[in-house]
Formats: C-alpha cells, sequence, structure tokens
C-alpha cells in the first residue's frame, strides 16, 4: 500500500489546491472513536468527519443497510420512480423534529443545498424577498450559502459577486458583547431588521441554535426563543440550521429543543445517514406543500443508499440512546476543559453543549483573539495521535466533535493529549 507521504505527492499534482486537509495523512480504515491511516498510525478522532459520524464509522447497522441497499438497486432517482425509504426518511424526520404540528420533507444531497432550499420554501411561501442571517453564520459554499455565510476567507475571498437580499444582523455571543441577556441580544437584532429591512419584506430569518464554523457559539438563554416569538408575530419563517448541531449531538435529538424552540423549517444533513451523502428540509405542511408539484428536486435528492444508510442511523440513535451518550461525554470532557482552562490564562471560555465543546483561546488577560496559539495547540494535538479541529470566525477556538459511540478509555485518552498539548 502506498504511505501517505507518498498519496500526498500524488494528490498535489492531481487534487485542486483550493481543497485543504486537517492532516497530511490518508486513511485506511475508521472505527468508532479511532482513524487509523495508510502507515498503522492512529488518531482519537474528536472531528467526526466534522460532526457526521455520530453513530461512529462503519457503525454495523448502517453497514448492513447499505449492503442489503446496494444489491437490490442504487438509483432510480424519486422525481422518476419512487420508493419507499425515502418515504420513510420522511416520516421519521417529521416524527423526530420539534413542534406536533404537520410537517412533510424534501432530501436533498448536502448541508448548502438544504439551506438553498428551505430559502427556496421560505420566499415561495411568503412572497417575501429577504433573508436575515446572523454574525459569525456559516451555511454553506455555494453561491446564495456563501452569501449567508459571515466570514471572508477561506470561505467568499474573491468568489463573488453573492447572492442579493441577505441581511446581517448581530448575534448573541456573550464572551463578545459584554454578555447581553438573550432578550436584550434579541432585541438589538429585532430593531436592525424593523429598521433597515422591513419585517414584511423578510421571508426568513436563519440561525444556527448552536453556530459551529463560526465559533461553537451558545448565545444566551432566552435569545432563540425571542427571535421565534418575534419571527411568529411578523409572520417571518424562522428556520433553524441544524445540520452540524442535529442527531443527538448536544444531548437532544436537536438543539433548539434545549429552549422548546419550534422552528418552522429546519434544515438537516450532516449526521443523518452515517456518513452518506443525505440532507433534508422538514417544516410545516403548510409552507412545505406551498410549492407547486416540481419545484423541488434534484437527480441525486434521497438516494437510496442514503435513505437505508438514514434509516440505520437513526435506529443506532435510539437503540444507543446516543443523546444520553453525548450527555455523557459532554459532562466528562467539560470537567476536563474547565480544569485546562483553570490553569491556562489563554483559554476565554469553556463552552458548548453534550459532544459539541470548544475553548477559545485569547492572549492572557484580554479579550484578543489568539489564532497562533490555537493553532500551534491542535498542531500539536495531530502530533500526539489526537484528531481535533479549529473555527471561529477568528480561528481561534478549538472544538471537539468525537463520534458519540466513542469509548471512555478513547475519550479519556484524547483529553490527556490535550491536556498535555496545553503543556
Ligand atoms: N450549515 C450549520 O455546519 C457544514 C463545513 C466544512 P455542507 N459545516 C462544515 C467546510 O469547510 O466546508 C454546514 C454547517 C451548517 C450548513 C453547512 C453546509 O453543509 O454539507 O458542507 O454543504
Amino acid at each position: 500500500m502506498a504511505t501517505s507521504e507518498e498519496l500526498h505527492k500524488r494528490r498535489v499534482e492531481a487534487v485542486a489546491r483550493g481543497v485543504g486537509s486537517t492532516i497530511p495523512a490518508y486513511v485506511d480504515r475508521a472505527g468508532g472513536g479511532t482513524i487509523t491511516d495508510v502507515d498503522g498510525r492512529e488518531w482519537i478522532d474528536f472531528a467526526a468527519g466534522i460532526a457526521v459520524t455520530n453513530v461512529g464509522n462503519s457503525a454495523p447497522r448502517v453497514v448492513e443497510a447499505v449492503r442489503a441497499q446496494v444489491e437490490r438497486f442504487t438509483h432510480t432517482c424519486f422525481m422518476v420512480a419512487p420508493y419507499e425509504s425515502y418515504v420513510a426518511v420522511c416520516e421519521q424526520l417529521n416524527a423526530l423534529t420539534p413542534g406536533g404540528f404537520e410537517k412533510r420533507s424534501a432530501l436533498f444531497n448536502s448541508g448548502a443545498e438544504a439551506v438553498e432550499n428551505a430559502v427556496k420554501i421560505a420566499r415561495h411561501a411568503t412572497g417575501r424577498p429577504a433573508v436575515v442571517v446572523f454574525d459569525h453564520a456559516y451555511h454553506g459554499r455555494t453561491n446564495l450559502t456563501m452569501a449567508l455565510t459571515a466570514k471572508n476567507m477561506p470561505y467568499k475571498h474573491r468568489f463573488g459577486p453573492f447572492a442579493g437580499e441577505v441581511y446581517r444582523v448581530p448575534m448573541s455571543y456573550p464572551l463578545r458583547d459584554g454578555g447581553l441577556d438573550g432578550a436584550t441580544a434579541a432585541a438589538r437584532s429585532i430593531e436592525m431588521i424593523e429598521k433597515q429591512v422591513g419585517a414584511e419584506n423578510v421571508a426568513a430569518l436563519l440561525i444556527e441554535p448552536i453556530q459551529g464554523e463560526g465559533g461553537f457559539v451558545v448565545p444566551a438563554q432566552g435569545f432563540l426563543p425571542a427571535l421565534r416569538e418575534w419571527a411568529t408575530a411578523a409572520g417571518v419563517v424562522f428556520v433553524a440550521d441544524e445540520i452540524q448541531t442535529g442527531f443527538c449531538r448536544t444531548g437532544d435529538w436537536f438543539a433548539c429543543e434545549h429552549e422548546g424552540v419550534q422552528p418552522d423549517l429546519i434544515t438537516l444533513a450532516k449526521g443523518i445517514a452515517g456518513g452518506l451523502p443525505l440532507a433534508a428540509v422538514t417544516g410545516r405542511a403548510d409552507l412545505m406543500d406551498a410549492v407547486h408539484v416540481g419545484g423541488l428536486g434534484g437527480t441525486y435528492g434521497g438516494n437510496p443508499i442514503a435513505c437505508a444508510a438514514a434509516l440505520a442511523s437513526m435506529e443506532t440513535m435510539r437503540e444507543l440512546d446516543l443523546g444520553a451518550a453525548a450527555r455523557r461525554i459532554g459532562a466528562v470532557m467539560g470537567e476536563r476543559l474547565r480544569v485546562i482552562a483553570a490553569g491556562d490564562p489563554r483559554v476565554a471560555e469553556v463552552r458548548g453543549r453534550g459532544a459539541m465543546l470548544a475553548m477559545e483561546i485569547v492572549v492572557p488577560g484580554t479579550l484578543t483573539p489568539d489564532p497562533a496559539a490555537t493553532a500551534a495547540i491542535s498542531a500539536a494535538c495531530h502530533a500526539a495521535g489526537l484528531l481535533t479541529l479549529t473555527c471561529g470566525t477568528y480561528s481561534n477556538v478549538l472544538r471537539f466533535l468525537p463520534p458519540l459511540v466513542i469509548s471512555d478509555d478513547e475519550l479519556g485518552r484524547g483529553l490527556d493529549i490535550l491536556a498535555a498539548a496545553f503543556g
């Protein structure tokens, strides 16, 4: 087998430079909580493919379901000749997502595609043009979702012009907004929408209940409910982007549940199908069904193999109670992170929920972001056998997203490596 170094040389000659990788190691296999490269080096996995393999890599039920589906048929296109598993995934999403009202779902391939479709549906249903998004938001890399995403480098730089009718308002970010309470922070955002956009022009308010790429920003309590309430009164479609937070990651099926928020539409991807590409928009039947027949779709959306994997993943989440697993991981990890933070003035804050935790790194005694220290700590983790990711508008957040099936031993060893990396 080729070595990681050999593969890297081939990659440089074959793969476009614009596609990056966190580690220069080439994967041979990956299990519950580890990734092994072609040279036999092992990493404890605190990335889960960016919050995708919540059920673990090659989860037994997923492998079995995919194998069986591949043998039956691989693709017919749901828009040409439909099949049961697509319908079954939609039924489950309608039942699992917050809100007891009647719902419908539509399936797509990627998170960005789900977000694009949520905007299409909200605009079509309301007849309004504007979309409101937040500072530090991340919603994807397609043209519309680049416009919805906040951060320039690396996502938007020289990729414009961007889609119009996108308006950005302040996020509740307690560490960096002076600790505004949720209601006050929401009032500030709402005033900006009303004065600068006009509520009657707004189709959708789109928000990650805990921001992912933007820095694992957890809004102050009450922020999301206040926005939800305003959207209802203003006839604005409240869209929760749960692409990173969904499917047990935060200890509930969906992060909105923590404060009892019921979105009108919810965008889903990543953890939905154990690593196979699948995404969804789920929401109020009156909004979803407003769109004319043929208005939504795509060749591969809801591919039968991905649907089989999704059904098996959701079954695994139920069977293993991965919500409880995420809460347990969060308790163990949170305690260790707070010990590290107490002994290191570079850690401004430990935050997150369940198995979605982060540390924001600053110049000691200030709130000045320290992206260099963040990168150095992450690199030390990689060198010592722990796969960590960074994020944040200021690239100064270490984030931890282990698979929810990680063993206690792997979790403990990973945290030991992290503690050592802080030195
Ligand atoms: N919405 C909240 O987290 C994807 C992006 C990694 P796609 N986040 C990881 C990268 O650098 O491209 C994401 C997300 C939220 C939307 C998306 C987009 O999902 O499946 O990557 O299109």
